[in-house]
């Protein structure tokens, strides 16, 4: 099939329904919950503030416009290589230097719901990732891994979304075995639906935060608190999640969707 012929087919099955586009994006606004490191940590990150410049008023009388505060890590987000110290020397690693061919990319959804349901503290092991793959196919090098958890439900409230007791957070995440063994794959991204990328329990794992350290080290992108993952197949969906192009930004806030058919 010529190159023309593909992108006219996926014209004509967006406009027919045939392809559908599903919003696997968080609300962005002052409710959304931020991430809470403990002091031992240093600084957080604000929680989203909007001001109004004008709203059809004596300060702009035919237009309504805002400005916004707002980290980048924030929301459904974007984490670059440059996020983390073990990415800050790569080449192309900050969110307006990063290939846009990386913004577009399949996607395999391993799904552990059951298991998170079960445990919040629930890690995803090489083990579950190798059944995964003997009953879906083999994860592809350049394509995109999320794990959906059913988290995403909890994300409106922080108490119920960060799930902290006096022992820390407790939310699902992959052991630093599975990102090493999802990049050994040759995987461009992990993604899942809790604040971050890596499980609540991450600061005490070898190395801390596996995925941030060993996905942003392989100058490879994160995103978290993504939603409606349960609307996705395993295989076979196309992610589209594009970063603001921050100058030398860290992260972005994104609307990440996906195309199913
Ligand atoms: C900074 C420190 C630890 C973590 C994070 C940020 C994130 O999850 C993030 O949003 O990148 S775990
Ligand atoms: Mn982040």
């Amino acid at each position: 099939m010529s190159s023309s012929a593909i992108l006219s087919n996926l014209g004509s099955a967006l406009l027919t329904g045939e392809v559908k586009v599903v919003d696997i994006t968080a609300p962005l606004g002052p409710e959304t919950p931020v991430l809470y490191l403990p002091p031992q940590f240093g600084k957080n990150t604000p929680q989203v503030k909007v001001h109004a410049i004008s709203k059809y008023d004596q300060d702009g009388p035919f237009w309504a416009w805002n400005w916004i505060e707002l980290g980048e890590h924030t929301g459904t987000h974007f984490d670059a290589p440059c996020h983390w110290i073990t990415g800050k020397d790569n080449p192309n690693n900050t969110t307006d230097t990063i290939l846009p061919q990386n913004f577009v990319a399949p996607v395999n959804v391993i799904d552990r719901s059951k298991e998170a349901g079960l445990d919040p503290d629930y890690l995803l092991t090489v083990e579950s990732i190798q059944e995964w793959e003997a009953q879906h196919g083999e994860i592809e090098a350049g394509s995109w891994v999320l794990m959906r958890t059913d988290w995403y439900k909890r994300n409106g409230s922080t108490e119920t979304f960060l799930n902290a007791d006096d022992k820390g957070p407790h939310s699902p995440g992959p052991t630093a075995e599975a990102i090493k063994y999802l990049l050994s794959k040759g995987i461009i991204g992990w993604g899942q639906e809790t604040i971050g990328t890596d499980a609540g329990s991450a600061g005490g794992m070898t190395p801390p935060f596996p995925a941030h350290h060993l996905m942003h080290e392989a100058n490879r992108y994160g995103l978290a608190s993504l939603s409606n993952l349960d609307q996705l197949p395993a295989k076979g969906a196309i992610l589209i999640a594009a970063p603001l192009k921050f100058v030398k930004g860290t992260g972005s806030p994104v609307r990440a969707l996906a195309l199913i058919a």
